[in-house]
Order: C-alpha cells, then structure tokens, then sequence
C-alpha cells in the first residue's frame, strides 16, 4: 500500500537515496530542502520513472515559523504523513573546542537539533490524530563516539540519540513508532559541507577504503519502516565494513 513520506534534506546524499529508495516502492513522497532548483528537478525525475506524487517543500529546518507554515498549509490529501525521515544535518568544521567557529556551532545546533524538534513539533500533531506514524531520525556514529575534534557535531548527535529515545517514550501511547539509524562513513556532500567546499580535503576522507553510500543507509530506513506493526527497531548503526569504530579504519595504501 502506498505510504506518505516526509524525508527532510532531500536535495542531497542519504535523503536524496531514500527519497529514490521509497519511490521505487511507489511511496508518495514530500521532498523538503533549501535548495529549490534540486527538489524541483528530483520531483520531475521521480514522478517521470515511478508514476508516483511528489510536493516538493522548500525550505530551511531552522525557520520555525516557515515550518509550521509549511506543514499546516500541505493539502489536506498530503496530511496523512506515514513516515516522517528527520534527516537534515551537517557537520561544519573539525577543529579543537578551543578553535571552533561559534557560527559553526550555531548552525549545527540550529540544524540538527532544532530543525528536527522544529519539523518533529509540527508533524507529531498529525500522526496523533490518525493514530499511527513513524518518525525516523538520522543519527551517526557521532552520536555514539566523540571523536577528536568532533565535540559539537558528535553533541548534536548524541542529543539525536537522546531525543530519539525521549520521543519513543513519549509517542508510545498515541500508536508513533521512533527510530533511529545512525551510519558511519557515508561517501555524500557531507564532508565538502565540513570543510567549507575544499573538495580535495573532503575527497580524502573516503581514500583507502570503500565507505557506505547514501543509497545502504536508504536501504536500511526502507527496512526500519517495512517491519510488522507489532515491530520496533529502535536503533540501527550501520557501518562499512571497513570501519570498526569513529576513527578505526582498515585502508589500503593509496598511491599519490
Ligand atoms: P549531504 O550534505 O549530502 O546532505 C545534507 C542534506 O541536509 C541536504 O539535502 C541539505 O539540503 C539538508 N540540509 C542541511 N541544512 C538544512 C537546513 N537548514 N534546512 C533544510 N535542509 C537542510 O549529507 P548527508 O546526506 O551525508 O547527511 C544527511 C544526514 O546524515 C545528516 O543529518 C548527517 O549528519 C547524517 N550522517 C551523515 C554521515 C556521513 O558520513 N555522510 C554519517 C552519519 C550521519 P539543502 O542544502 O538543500 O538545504
Ligand atoms: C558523520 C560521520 O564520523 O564524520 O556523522 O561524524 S562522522
């Protein structure tokens, strides 16, 4: 049966995989981001290969009120969201606490944290009423480890974690399902984001070894919301095989 599913950060990476993921199994899909161009595009790409519905939804997770707007004002057909993919999220920076940009900071905070509180706020309300939904957050490795350097990005995931935790408890009565999947590696825009769009230095992140990409992590929410009713999985870290732990890596020699 075809489901409604609202992914956040669908202009790129793991968002983008999962809106692909879910269309190919004729879910409809809203597509939210900032950049509109990327949404638009995607909408007609998916619409055009899966026959399937697709609302675009521009917009940035830290503006509350365009949030609340955006979702209040969906028509009325839209309203019935399944599967809500708190997604959105970036890491700015690696540096020492002592060195961070507070901008930085900010923007990871307002993003990853607030955003999926601002976009979870709005949408829990619908779920309520129809008695059943699933929200699933985008955790990290992160969120489990700090690692040096990470502080504020792996703060922000381990209040994912956290927050994830706290609304399964909370939702439990009203019939909402909460996840989390949380990856490590994933080969995205996310460490060009990081590193402020130095390419080369992004490009070395991923050298020596084969990272995950966006469309395992999107395989694995479409597992997390096709379970029986009566299943939960709370919590998915998944991790590419090369990669033991944050920072443990087993990587070939690559030549220069
Ligand atoms: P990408 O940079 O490829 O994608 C990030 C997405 O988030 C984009 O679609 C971007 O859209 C969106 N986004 C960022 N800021 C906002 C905002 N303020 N409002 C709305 N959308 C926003 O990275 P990934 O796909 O890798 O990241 C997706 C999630 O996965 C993040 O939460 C990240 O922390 C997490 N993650 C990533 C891992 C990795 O190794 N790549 C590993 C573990 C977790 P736009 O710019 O158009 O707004
Ligand atoms: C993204 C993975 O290890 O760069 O959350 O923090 S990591």
């Amino acid at each position: 049966m075809s489901r409604t599913i609202f992914i956040t950060g669908a202009t790129s990476g793991i968002g983008k995989a999962c809106a692909e993921k879910f269309a190919a199994s004729k879910d409809q899909l809203i597509i939210c981001g900032r950049r509109e161009e990327r949404l638009t595009r995607l909408r007609e790409e998916l619409e055009k290969k899966h026959g399937i519905a697709v609302l675009p939804l521009p917009l940035d997770v830290r503006d509350k009120e365009a949030v609340n707007k955006a979702v209040n004002k969906l028509p009325y057909h839209w309203k019935k969201i399944d599967v809500l993919i708190n997604n959105a999220g970036l890491a700015l920076g690696l540096s020492g606490i002592d060195g961070g940009d507070t901008d930085d900071w900010d923007q990871m905070i307002d993003t990853n944290l607030k955003g999926l509180l601002y976009v979870s706020k709005a949408v829990i309300p619908l779920m309520k009423e129809q008695g059943s939904g699933h929200i699933v957050n985008i955790g990290s490795v992160a969120g489990v480890e700090t690692y040096p350097k990470g502080n504020v990005y792996c703060a922000t995931k381990h209040a994912v974690a956290s927050l994830t935790k706290g609304m399964r408890i909370d939702l439990l009565p009203f019939g909402i399902k909460v996840s989390q999947v949380s990856p490590g590696a994933v080969e995205t825009e996310f460490s060009v984001v990081r590193f402020h769009g130095n390419t080369e230095k992004a490009g070395n992140v991923y050298k020596g070894y084969q990272p995950l990409t966006g469309e395992d992590v999107a395989d694995a929410v479409h597992y997390v919301t096709g379970v029986p009713a009566h299943v939960n999985v709370n919590d998915l870290l998944l991790m590419p095989a090369a990669q033991a732990a944050a920072t443990i890596f087993h990587k070939e020699e690559t030549k220069e």
